[in-house]
């Protein structure tokens, strides 16, 4: 018999005091939107969906059609939540306030609509990775405060990669479970059950053509993996490029994956909010760790909704390496 996600989050609610099917109707906007993306890319080249859009979003980068539609796809099922007070896109400068009536508006969605989207008119993995808070309820009810959380306050956080199979993988606290959809019934259906990201892994992951930028400390540590000397067998590298698909590998294969700091980005590439946080609750719940470089990347408060962080995220042994190799250097 099959497991739904919508069925297995209920299952897990009730192991929550105070949730109730709220949540579960949360995150239902949020599947349902990425199926509303995975059925455009599945049609490819045959969808009048491929190449750019036209127009720069606030990173500075060039918006791909689909990565306005996975936006507004977003923006669209979770505007028709009622327990959203607010919410975080990669794609639009500032948040967009919702039901901010602190009754009803419970939630703050965070999220990058369509990581690594210039992958997809050559057909590689690309994924949409959400982060959610509960609104701060005080006195002055600032809603900036219930926005920019630490990542250790998150209630749940996750992602889908589209790839030969789409694949959402969650947590809400309680482990990390995979579900995979079965396009026959339109419905992600329960495929790993408590997913745990092994020790120590065969790969390091990585764009070594910004080695020469990196802090010496970085290129020495990579050095050791390829020697061998972590113990086990030297590692290979693979780099795909795209976040959620690189850190899928390494969530269930092992190994670690680096976006360092850098000459030319000294707070690195990624974003904190919605992709490093939610990437680390993850990895954190399966038995990893992600770090960026000395601190852990689930303490860090965040002062703005598009701040960057070095990312290092994957199996305990490589980060615990990194961490040693890093105080040493001091
Ligand atoms: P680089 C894609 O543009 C992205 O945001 C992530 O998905 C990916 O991990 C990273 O950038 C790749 O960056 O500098 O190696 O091309």
């Amino acid at each position: 018999m099959i497991t739904t996600v919508e069925q297995h989050l209920l299952k897990q609610q009730r192991s929550v005091s105070d949730a109730t099917g709220t949540f579960s109707w949360l995150l239902n906007g949020i599947t349902l939107a990425t199926k509303m993306v995975e059925a455009k890319i599945r049609m490819g080249a045959l969808s009048d969906s491929l190449g750019a859009y036209g127009a720069v979003n606030v990173q500075g980068e060039h918006q791909q059609k689909l990565d306005v539609f996975a936006n507004e796809a977003l923006l669209h099922t979770l505007g028709l939540r009622d327990s959203v007070a607010a919410l975080v896109s990669e794609e639009d400068e500032l948040p967009m306030m919702m039901n901010l009536d602190p009754e009803r508006g419970k939630y703050i969605v965070i999220f990058d609509p369509l990581d690594g989207s210039s992958n997809i008119d050559v057909n590689v993995n690309v994924g949409t990775i959400f982060s959610i808070h509960k609104r701060v309820v005080s006195d002055k009810d600032d809603i900036e405060e219930s926005i920019l959380q630490p990542g250790y306050k998150q209630v749940a956080a996750g992602y889908v990669v589209y790839g030969p199979s789409t694949v959402l993988v969650y947590t809400a606290g309680s482990g990390v479970h995979g579900f995979t959809l079965d396009p026959r019934i339109g419905a992600y259906v329960l495929s790993n059950e408590s997913m745990k990201m092994p020790e120590q892994g065969p790969y390091y992951s990585t764009n070594d053509a910004n080695a020469d930028t990196w802090p010496p400390v970085y290129r020495e540590y990579l050095a050791m993996l390829r020697r061998g000397e972590l113990g086990g067998k030297p590692y290979s590298a693979r780099y795909i490029g795209s976040l959620v698909a690189d850190f899928h590998r390494t969530l269930l294969k092992g190994g670690v994956f680096l976006y360092p700091p850098s000459t030319k980005s000294k707070k690195g590439k990624l974003r904190l909010m919605y992709e490093a946080n939610p990437l680390a609750f993850i990895a954190e719940q399966a038995g990893g760790m992600a770090v960026n470089g000395p601190t852990r990347i689930m303490d860090l408060q965040p002062a703005h909704i598009h701040e960057r962080t070095p990312f290092i995220v994957g199996s305990r042994r490589e980060v615990e390496a990194l961490q040693k190799a890093l105080a040493e250097a001091e």
